[in-house]
Parts: structure tokens; C-alpha cells; sequence
């Protein structure tokens, strides 16, 4: 083999092992929380979940009550996700949100 196709062998596979650690496929899951009712709560939330690893996106729909989240999923799962929520005084699903997290909320999210 000449050097020259060696070397471009070589270009090749450093070309393909970037490609292998190339952004990891996402999971999206999508949380309803009833307790969402303002723009503050929508901070609340992103602040909240953002501080999770592996978290990509959060998009809040303040309407439908709806909280999108985008992650990897070796490093996080829904069922963490709904646990910080829960925490940060918020509905998740099916999981009830921390009474006292609730409490200290802003009063505008106080939503009931
Ligand atoms: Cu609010």
C-alpha cells in the first residue's frame, strides 16, 4: 500500500469515529402538569430541569400544560425528571408535587 492511500485510509477512519460520537439519538418525552399557570412557572420549571444532566431542551406550553423535554437517555430518564418537578413544587403525571416545594413558590404560582 502506497503511503498515500495509507494516509487516506487513516483520514478515513478518524472520519468515521467522529461520526460514531456524533450527537446521541434523543429521547422527547411530554409531562402534564395541572399546577403550571404562568410565565414564572415556566422559569421555575426550565431552571429546574435544565440542571439535569444529560437535559438538551424543555419547552414549557403553558396552555395545554404540557412540558417537553428533550434528553439523553444514558444519563437521565422521565422518571428523574418527574422527581424534580415534583420538587420544585410541581405536578408530574401521575406524581404528586412536594407540598412544601409548593409553599415556597412565588404566590403568583400558586395555581392550586
Ligand atoms: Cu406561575
Amino acid at each position: 500500500m502506497s503511503k498515500r492511500l495509507l494516509s487516506l485510509a487513516i483520514l478515513l477512519l478518524i472520519v468515521q469515529s467522529f461520526n460514531c460520537v456524533k450527537q446521541p439519538q434523543l429521547e422527547t418525552v411530554i409531562i402534564h402538569s395541572a399546577g403550571i399557570g404562568c410565565a414564572h412557572c415556566e422559569d421555575n420549571i426550565k431552571k429546574a430541569i435544565y440542571a439535569l444532566e444529560g437535559v438538551k431542551e424543555v419547552n414549557v406550553d403553558l396552555e395545554k400544560k404540557n412540558i417537553e423535554v428533550k434528553f439523553v437517555p444514558a444519563q437521565t430518564n422521565l422518571q428523574t425528571i418527574e422527581i424534580t418537578l415534583t420538587r420544585a413544587g410541581y405536578d408530574a403525571n401521575d406524581k404528586k408535587r412536594d407540598p412544601d416545594a409548593y409553599e415556597n413558590l412565588d404566590e403568583c404560582c400558586k395555581h392550586g
